[in-house]
């Protein structure tokens, strides 16, 4: 190890000795491969950047994230963009509010950092379906991350959209973009198509100019590196705490002989998926080799440095040998936490930091200001089923077998399926996905009386009773497109044919669902005054609507949503969508809400999908802290 560091070390302390000649005025951000370093203004340059997405924190907490981020001694940040969170719907751009990225840039150059911009188009990050959009699957067999025609026209219509937008914010332009990354560990990926990878890297070039130094990422392997790199574009390496980092930079200089050491995904935590353990990395030693690559003279950007938080329905997931959904908090038990608070870790990389560049003077930023704002208990709204002129307007599609979301055009969230039984069933009887078609979990009710799920890989048969005509209602949730590997193709519904007995299920009314619409249009506390069917204070089983009311206190401070002894479902206050909840499989415990989306003066409604069973209690309660794990809390 000692004669590999020196080996490195020798090399980046001649970078370093270079006595760059500032070129007043002109800015330039380079490759030095004599000296194997960066060059900012013709000067050496190292950057020490950390993973923050702004899609996962609300846009009244990015300067708060980016100051802490700042005084930790970080000089960049790297942002990935998810394609889907600005184009949900094909030809339909968002980049206001939460999605206004070029504000974003802006808050961060304010603050003093440099940006490494990942526009991918795909981007993996954990994120609904690696943040490429749902609609590309409308196309059956799409080949995603490939020249396949279709793909490669819906991906330059959109580089088309964002990158002009990203050209003035370059750092040779006057804005505080210095490297750009092409694509996302696309050597992980099977296809190893170089024709999608040139095509990106012309399109890149094009759009953002010559002088953009453009990279890459892949994985320590060199298959991964193999497939991932192509000439023009800097090849960088990702690993983390526990890699010999001598050799993985060895792999890097196999493909990148001259130029700097970049080591662009150093994990400083990891992900949670439902019914995991909570993911935790010693804080020791991710500063103890954090500062080993520093003392290389690598580049080094930490993934995550600030995680934040899966709002909506956009976790990802993975599929190995089974499908598992990603949680709504992506704390990744990073050095800030998911609600922006500096942690011990955060603590002891900025102690590696002030080693290697001084650090802004001043204190760190401290947490935001928490409350426990205790027990509120809610009351039932209906089910599903008998509020589908409110949450389905439109109405339901027919069609003789089942469609998936894609093909209703509804790409998230909640779809009804519903139909009749065929004959009558007085001995339970198997309804099965004989081809685990349930993508991803369904919940099936007979004439409003809830009587279990399937579930996506795991429970593909299940008992029905009931009369001939009963009304079978089979709600399917979407719990995030595969983000990683080959199942990105992940369409959601109900993919085939379902069979009762030795019936096969047809004459399907599909009812999309806009649960979002309607809360965000005040439902159902702006129709309280009415007496809902059902409404009453018993809890029942299965998909039921339930709403309350956390009075004001004249305090909007973060506070964390604990459904104690609920099972799975989904929360908004106010209208903002938290996430999903699942205590009943965890880790996490408890949601995050962010203060200002509390009204201090105004009752704040919360309004519950409860998928299936709420307690007798039907108590929430708002703690001053989370809860990432059944066992322990994160202090
Ligand atoms: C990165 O690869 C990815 O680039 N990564 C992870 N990969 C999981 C691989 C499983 C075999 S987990 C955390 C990060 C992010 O997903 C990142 O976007």
């Amino acid at each position: 190890m000692a004669a590999g560091v020196l080996l490195f070390v020798g090399v980046n302390l001649a970078c370093l000795a270079v006595s760059g000649n500032l070129v007043s005025g002109a800015r330039s951000f380079s490759i030095d491969y004599k000296n194997n370093c960066f060059l900012k203004d013709e000067k050496p340059f190292r950057y020490i950047s950390g993973s923050i997405h702004y899609s996962r924190i609300p846009r009244y907490y990015w300067k708060d994230r980016l100051v802490k981020m700042y005084m930790t001694g970080l000089n960049a940040i790297q942002v990935y963009v998810p394609w889907n969170f600005h184009e949900a719907t094909q030809g339909v751009h968002n980049f206001t509010g939460d999605r206004d990225l070029e504000h974003f840039l802006d808050l961060a150059n304010q603050t003093g950092l440099l940006v490494i911009l990942r526009p991918g188009p795909y981007i993996c990050a954990e994120w609904e379906m690696g943040g490429l959009p749902a609609w590309l699957l409308q196309k059956p067999n799409i080949i995603l991350r490939s020249a396949d025609t279709d793909y490669l026209q819906a991906v330059s219509n959109w580089l088309a959209v964002l990158l002009p937008k990203m050209k003035p914010w370059l750092y040779v332009n006057g804005g505080n973009i210095i490297t750009v990354q092409v694509e996302n560990e696309y050597g992980s990926y099977y296809a190893c198509d170089y024709n999608y990878m040139r095509h990106l890297r012309t399109l890149f070039r094009f759009l953002l100019g010559e002088d953009t130094v453009l990279f890459t990422t892949d994985g320590n392997t060199d298959k991964e590196m193999t497939c991932g790199a192509l000439e023009g574009l800097y090849a960088t390496v990702d690993f983390g705490t526990d890699t010999n980092i001598t050799e993985a930079f060895k792999r890097q200089r196999r493909f990148e002989p001259r130029g700097p050491l970049v080591n662009s995904e150093f994990y400083t935590g990891w992900l949670d998926h439902w019914g995991d353990p909570h993911a935790v990395v010693n804080a020791q030693k991710v500063s103890r080799v954090l500062g080993e690559m520093l003392t290389m003279g690598a580049n080094v950007n930490m993934y995550m440095f600030e995680g934040g938080t899966n709002f909506g329905y956009w976790n990802g997931a993975d599929h190995d040998t089974r499908f598992r959904s990603v949680v709504t908090s992506y704390d990744y038990d990073a050095p800030l936490s998911e609600a922006g608070d500096p942690t011990e870790k955060l603590l002891a990389i900025r102690d590696v930091i002030k080693q290697f560049r001084e650090i802004p003077s001043g204190p760190m930023p401290p947490a935001t200001p928490k409350f426990a704002y205790g027990f509120v208990t809610l009351k039932k709204v209906g089910d599903i089923s008998s509020l589908l002129n409110t949450l389905s307007p439109l109405g339901p599609v027919k069609c003789h077998h089942p469609l998936t979301f894609e093909e209703i055009k509804q790409y998230y969230g909640y779809m009804l399926y519903r139909t009749t039984l065929p004959r009558d069933l007085s001995e339970p009887t198997p309804l099965i996905s004989p081809l685990n078609g349930v993508h991803d979990r369904a919940y099936v009710s007979v004439n409003g009386v809830f009587q279990g799920l399937l579930q996506r890989d795991t429970v593909l048969v299940m008992n029905v009773t009931g009369r001939q005509g009963d009304t079978v209602d089979i709600l399917v949730e979407n719990m995030g497109r595969v983000n990683f590997g080959s199942k990105i193709n992940d369409n959601k519904g109900i993919l085939s044919n379902l069979i009762l007995g030795k019936d096969v299920l047809t004459d399907w009314m599909i009812y999309p669902l806009d649960l979002d619409g309607a809360i965000t249009r005040g439902w159902p506390h702006s129709d309280s005054h009415k007496s809902f069917p059902g409404h009453q204070k018993q809890p029942s089983v299965g998909p039921v609507f339930y709403m309350g009311t956390l009075q004001p206190n004249g305090l909007a401070r973060d506070t964390f949503l604990k459904l104690n002894e609920w099972t799975k479902g989904q929360v908004w206050i106010n209208g903002m969508n938290l996430g999903r909840y699942w205590p009943a499989r965890g880790p996490q415990q408890t949601l995050y809400i962010p203060g200002p989306l509390l009204s201090t003066t105004l009752p704040n409604n919360i309004t519950v999908l409860e998928l299936e069973g709420a307690p007798a209690h039907l108590r929430a309660l708002f703690m001053d802290r989370p809860q990432f794990s059944a066992t322990a809390e994160k202090s």
